[in-house]
């Protein structure tokens, strides 16, 4: 990764190097922590603007809310530091990366007294899945991991300890030679991928799986409003994988993914092999949206002066 100069760190910026914690950070052993994933992009005018920054800061709050965590700050506050994160660091485009962590201090499970600390990093970072990947579309493989049950882990929650369950995927699928694990849920629909909600596309319809089991994707809301605007329909409807196997087109939705293509599921052609036109329309609305061209969705965008 490619490292900036500055983490705000508790309240107050800190050099890159020295953003560092105790061996006995109580989430570092239990996985009690949330956090966010926020894209910054460069508009024409060459200025940074953070994608849909408030509705990212209320999903840290509900994550920690979710688990019972008590941020310090309010999130006027850490709005302000990720504007302030950006601007510290000259990006004027990147991810930044909010992290609530439980410090060092008592040891064992119901340490709920440990102080409640927050670090917000940013550095850029290219394509989720590699330039080509967007181009040309991606190859998922249906994990042998499930995702998590809604009574295990809190799948609204955007968990540390969750991605426990993600990292396995990712990494069965990538060692198996593919490029992403498409996940079931517990009774055997689809659910999402390790990092990126899901969406198929079949005779015209667009579907994705409802909330229950899957994280309630920014860039999911986003583009079904995009959809909506696009007067293509769609819906959110349980599907099962050989659904997938027959759609249209299929394609990925995440901060960091953006809109990917699918091209390939379980050895099975999606489609003409290749990003279809549901998917190439919305990946040319949504770069055009997310670089502050389309004057309707200017108020998704938090200007970095
Ligand atoms: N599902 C999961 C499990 C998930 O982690 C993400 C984001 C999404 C769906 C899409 O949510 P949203 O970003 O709000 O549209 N995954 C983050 C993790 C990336 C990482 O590798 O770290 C992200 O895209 O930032």
């Amino acid at each position: 990764m490619e490292k900036t100069e500055q983490i705000w760190l508790d309240g107050q910026f800190v050099p890159w190097e020295r953003a560092q914690v105790h061996v006995l950070t109580h989430t570092l052993h239990y996985g009690l922590g949330v956090f966010e994933g926020i894209r910054c992009y460069e508009d024409k005018n060459g200025r940074p603007n953070i994608f849909r920054l408030k509705e990212h800061i209320r999903r840290l709050f509900d994550s920690a809310h979710i688990l019972g965590i008590k941020i310090p700050f309010p999130q006027t506050v850490i709005e302000t530091a990720c504007v302030e994160t950006i601007k510290v660091n000259r990006l004027r485009s990147g991810y930044l990366r909010p992290l609530v962590f439980l410090g060092d201090g008592e040891m064992g499970l119901a340490a709920v007294h440990n102080p409640v600390r927050v670090a917000i990093a940013a550095w850029p970072w290219g394509a989720y899945l590699g330039e080509e990947g967007v181009q040309r579309g991606v190859r998922l493989r249906t994990s042998s991991f499930q995702r998590m049950h809604v009574n295990t882990f809190m799948t609204k929650a955007k968990a540390v300890g969750n991605y426990v369950n993600s990292i396995l995927a990712a990494v069965e699928a990538r060692q198996a030679g593919f490029d992403e694990a498409m996940m079931l849920d517990t009774d055997g629909y689809v659910a999402e991928c390790s990092g990126e909600n899901l969406f198929i596309v079949r005779n015209g319809v667009v579907k994705t799986p409802p909330l229950t089991s899957v994280l309630e994707g920014i860039t999911r809301a986003s583009v079904l409003a995009l959809l909506e605007s696009m007067g293509v329909r769609w819906c959110e409807e349980r599907f099962t994988r050989d659904e997938t196997y027959i759609a249209d087109e299929v394609f990925m939705t995440g901060t960091a993914a953006e809109v990917t293509p699918v091209r390939e599921i379980d050895g099975r052609v999606i489609g003409e092999g290749r990003p279809g036109p549901v998917t190439r329309a919305l990946q040319e609305r949504f770069r055009a949206v997310v670089r502050g061209e389309i004057q309707e969705y200017r108020d998704w965008l938090t200007p970095v002066d």
